[in-house]
């Protein structure tokens, strides 16, 4: 039997955490997003998150309403598919989703940041017509294929090639680790050409020679699905190459975007472990007290929400500056490893606050916890994020 779409009766009892107060620091458009989404999560996802990621099942269906909430190209312009809005926003609604889980924010980083933007930014206005409207509606559902076999913190080295062929490409070669590839429609594809320079390329699902197959066994954004695409002399039309770009620059552009995404979204996954964890520490009671009335308790609790309060500060900083278009690629390296660092510690701490009953799926920090060792790991590992801020802080290269 089927679970699709089937709603558990468990509440989503979340509240959000504010210490700061930096709600102040936003503006109406930012709060209406922020609630909007907040709603949708605890009605669409909250409900049925648990039972997808135990079945390793993508909640595909959730698509429609992610673009419904405007959580596909929040930045995006609105005659393009996008939200309109800021990057303060596209911040915020990315937080929200992550609270739900990690897996429903990739579905949208990848859409929003990986796909959409590529193809405003570099596409011509005839591919942007094509492709953009139906990707912000959710009709499309797109993925992003950089990664290969052999190259992953160093994309540069790509073997996956295309070669001249009259009105035509011929592309071949494999890309491992992709989110969404089973289910994608298009893909925006990064080879490298006769001349070995890095191009874009759409590739559409069905073209002679394509396949994505899925990738079993994970233990991480079970409720994310992710598969490989693979090339075998694949006919490309010209018309699918993105012309305004070449080299490692166009995909590493589309990575600023999607990690300044995750800056923002893993505050929310540590925010979720952290509620929980204060709500049980009020409950639960051992030697006649309160969890939450020992020191240790307090010491966790109190080291968390100070952890996430400098995070949601650097998120507030970071999107000041990228609505300024002055936030570089350093700074957001810098966010993207804090954040998601921070946010793993605190969802192992909070298990610990639950005890036992923290290992189960009655309580959310598991399902965080193992989100947040893929989500670490890509958009760049957190050792290459380090060796970004090291490069840019000395003017040494230590990568190769
Ligand atoms: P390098 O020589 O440093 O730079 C080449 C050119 O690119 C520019 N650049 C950037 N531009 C925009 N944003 C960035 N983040 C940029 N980083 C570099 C740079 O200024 C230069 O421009 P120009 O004009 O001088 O040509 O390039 P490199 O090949 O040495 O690479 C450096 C390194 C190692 C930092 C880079 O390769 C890297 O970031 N590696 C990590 C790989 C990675 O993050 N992969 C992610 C794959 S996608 C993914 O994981 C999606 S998960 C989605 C989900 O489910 O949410
Ligand atoms: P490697 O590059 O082999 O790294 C292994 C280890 O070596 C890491 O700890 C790394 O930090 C370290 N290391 C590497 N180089 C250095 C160095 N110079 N100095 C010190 N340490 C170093 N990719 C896409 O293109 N599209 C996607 O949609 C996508 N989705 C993903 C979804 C999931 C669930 C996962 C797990 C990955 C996804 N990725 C995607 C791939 C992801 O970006 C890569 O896994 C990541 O960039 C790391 O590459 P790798 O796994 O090959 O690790």
């Amino acid at each position: 039997m089927s679970l699709d779409n089937k709603k558990s009766t468990k509440t989503d009892l979340y509240e959000y955490h504010d210490y700061y107060n930096i709600d102040e620091l936003l503006n109406e458009d930012h709060l209406l997003a922020r609630d909007a989404v907040r709603e949708w999560v605890k009605q669409e996802v909250s409900p049925i998150i648990e039972d997808y990621a135990n079945r390793a099942a993508c909640p595909v269906h959730l698509f429609k309403g992610l673009a419904e909430v405007g959580a596909f190209g929040p930045s995006l312009p609105v005659e393009y598919g996008g939200g309109g809005m800021d990057e303060i926003a596209y911040g915020i609604i990315m937080q929200e989703l992550e609270r739900g889980d990690s897996g429903i924010r990739s579905m949208a980083s990848v859409q929003g940041s990986l796909v959409m933007y590529p193809i405003y930014k570099y596409g011509n206005e005839e591919q942007r017509r094509k492709y953009l409207p139906k990707l912000g509606s959710g009709e499309f559902i797109g993925c992003f294929g950089l990664t290969e076999p052999d190259y992953g913190s160093n994309p540069s080295g790509m073997i996956t090639n295309i070669k001249n062929d009259g009105d035509s490409y011929i592309l071949n070669g494999a890309k491992m680790w992709i989110t969404n590839s089973p289910v994608a429609d298009i893909a925006v594809v990064w080879a490298k050409d006769e001349e070995g320079i890095i191009r874009g390329l759409i590739v559409e699902k069905g073209m002679k020679g394509f396949s994505a197959p899925e990738i079993h066994g994970k233990w991480s954004l079970r409720a994310s699905v992710t598969g490989e695409l693979v090339f075998e002399d694949v006919r490309i039309p010209k018309a699918n190459i993105l012309p305004n770009v070449s080299g490692i620059k166009g995909p590493l552009g589309c990575l600023s975007k999607a990690r300044y995404g995750i800056a923002w979204g893993s505050v929310g996954a540590a925010l979720d472990c952290y509620d929980s964890a204060l709500r049980y520490s009020k409950e639960r009671e051992q030697f006649g007290k309160k969890l939450g009335e020992f020191q240790l308790t307090q010491k966790k609790l109190a080291e968390m929400i100070t952890e996430i309060t400098k995070a949601q500060l650097l998120c507030w900083r970071l999107g000041t500056l990228a609505n300024l278009g002055k936030a570089t690629p350093a700074q957001i390296s810098m966010a993207k490893r804090n954040n998601v660092d921070m946010a793993l510690k605190i969802a192992r701490e909070a298990r610990q606050i639950h005890g036992g009953m923290g290992i189960t799926g009655e309580y959310p920090m598991m399902r965080h916890m193992m989100n947040l060792e893929s989500v670490i790991t890509y958009e760049g590992t957190h050792d290459i994020h380090l060796l970004i801020t090291g490069m840019d802080v000395t003017g040494f290269n230590a990568f190769g």
